[in-house]
């Protein structure tokens, strides 16, 4: 999907240009993979646009840090504020957040404790992620050949730029292969995650998602909100270590991410999931997550910062 620019990015502290937010091409993460970043969401609302689980986003991307011993030269509070002033600068409603912790130019080499520790919040208009379409009446889902990053090979908690080569890898061979996305296994064969989505299952009215840690997926933010709005509306969740089998039998499959935000599944490697077409408790939850991230369902007020 091709960039929109805007008219600002922050860029180490301060608001620059969109074109002059450039570095050099031998920026020690360019080379090894050792940024980590973060997907966030701001919507409209009655109050101007506002940033969906704000904190939870920077705090987790301070937790990617941690893990690949990347010391973030700024404070919580403020890339909170760096979100805040590039989506304001933005003048949008609507948008997609990409900060991204990266190590900089001056050192080579493996060992990356020596290195610039930079940051930067760039903003953009991004629709549905998986196509409108997708949204509406489901999607075509895909086992991956690969298999999910094992979490003793790497961290899995951590959002960062190395671990997307599997998921890339994964997507590239969906989409010659037709489907809309792909759906990760780990090793062992249990279903983990799709590329950039957590997947849900549905069985008699009961919803199933992969233990994250057990399966190394990332700990989604989307994910931990479903689940809040579906034990609300009456449904039990629970995590559990699930097959592809288990897939191919649910009564309703969804994926869940910031981008992607709440997609049903309409096939699974070919074999309709339920009806074939969006479920009801799928529905249900598309549509309270819809309310919530505009500000229309007070229950969920809490999980929107304003910009304005
Ligand atoms: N798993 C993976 C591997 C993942 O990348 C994401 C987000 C999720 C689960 C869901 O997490 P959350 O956004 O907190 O609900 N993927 C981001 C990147 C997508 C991209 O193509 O880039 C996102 O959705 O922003």
């Amino acid at each position: 999907m091709p960039i929109t620019p805007t008219p600002k990015i922050w860029m180490d502290g301060e608001l620059v240009d969109w074109g002059s937010a450039t570095v050099h091409v031998l920026t020690h993460s360019l080379h090894y993979g050792t940024a980590v970043f973060e997907g966030i969401r701001a919507y409209p609302t009655a109050s101007g646009p506002a940033v969906f689980r704000l904190r939870d986003h920077v705090q987790r991307l301070l937790r990617s840090a941690h893990l690949l011993a990347i010391e973030v030269p700024y404070s919580e509070d403020e890339l909170v504020e760096a979100v805040k002033s590039t989506v304001a600068a933005s003048g949008l409603d609507a948008c997609y957040i990409r900060p991204l912790v990266y190590l900089g130019y001056g050192e080579m080499g493996l060992n990356p404790l020596a290195c610039t520790v930079r940051a930067c919040v760039a903003v953009w208009p991004w629709g549905a992620y998986l196509g409108e379409e997708g949204i509406e009446h489901g999607i075509r889902l895909k086992t991956s050949s690969w298999a999910r990053i094992d979490p003793r090979t790497l961290p899995s908690a951590a959002k960062a730029t190395g671990m997307y080569i599997n998921s890339s890898l994964a997507k590239v061979e969906a989409v010659r292969a037709g489907y809309d996305e792909a759906v990760l296994c780990t090793a062992d064969g249990y279903l983990a995650e799709g590329t950039g989505e957590n997947i849900f299952l549905v069985r008699s009215n009961e919803l199933l998602t992969p233990a994250v840690s057990a399966v190394g997926a990332l700990e989604g933010i989307t994910a931990r909100s479903v689940v809040t709005i579906a034990r609300d509306l009456g449904y039990e969740v629970r995590e559990a270590l699930l097959r592809r089998s288990d897939l191919y039998l649910a009564d309703e499959a969804f994926l869940t991410g910031t981008a992607a935000e709440v997609v049903p599944v309409a096939s699974a490697d070919d074999r309709a999931v339920g009806t074939g077409r969006p479920g009801p408790v799928t529905r249900a939850v598309q549509e309270v997550f819809r309310s919530a991230v505009r500000g229309e369902a007070d229950r969920y007020k809490d999980w929107l910062d304003h910009v304005r």
